[in-house]
């Protein structure tokens, strides 16, 4: 089975909020909320496919330093098994933007199961309440 690297991230305000993000239609899993994030390039880090992400999608600056890891999702699709590594960072510069046309969300941690999510996604959210609540 192949397996697919995607990396995610929790971004979290001074209210101890995070934000999600409504997948646009047209993509895989159109209209479920996510941890923003996706796939690495060829060559990448999970840390620099972040980065990458961040700024592509949320037009935000993200420091490496400023990601911390969190825990680790796992899912196996029918054609693919996907890993994805949730990290947590509560500074970056710039103005977030849906550079996607996505929907954004602030949610308290202990709101998020009342967002449909990706399968993936959905284990995620537990070590986020022990953290947050
Ligand atoms: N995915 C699931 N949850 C997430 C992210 C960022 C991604 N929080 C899944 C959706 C796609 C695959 O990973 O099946 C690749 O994501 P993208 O590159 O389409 O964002
Ligand atoms: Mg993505």
């Amino acid at each position: 089975m192949k397996l697919l690297l995607v990396v995610a991230v929790a971004l979290i305000d001074a209210d101890n909020r995070v934000l999600i993000a409504q997948r646009p239609e047209g993509k895989q899993l159109a209209g479920l909320w996510e941890f923003p994030g996706g796939k690495l390039d060829a060559g990448e880090r999970p840390e620099q496919a972040l980065i990458r992400e961040l700024q592509e999608e949320l037009g935000i600056e993200v420091k490496e330093a400023c990601l911390a890891p969190l825990t680790f999702a796992s899912h196996a699709y029918d054609d693919f098994h996907l890993l994805m590594p949730l990290y947590i960072c509560r500074r970056w510069q710039g103005t977030l933007t849906a550079r996607e046309g996505q929907n954004l969300a602030w949610v308290r941690a202990n709101k998020l199961r009342d967002y449909p999510m990706p399968p993936a996604d959905i284990p995620l959210i537990p070590p986020l309440i022990d953290l947050l609540m």
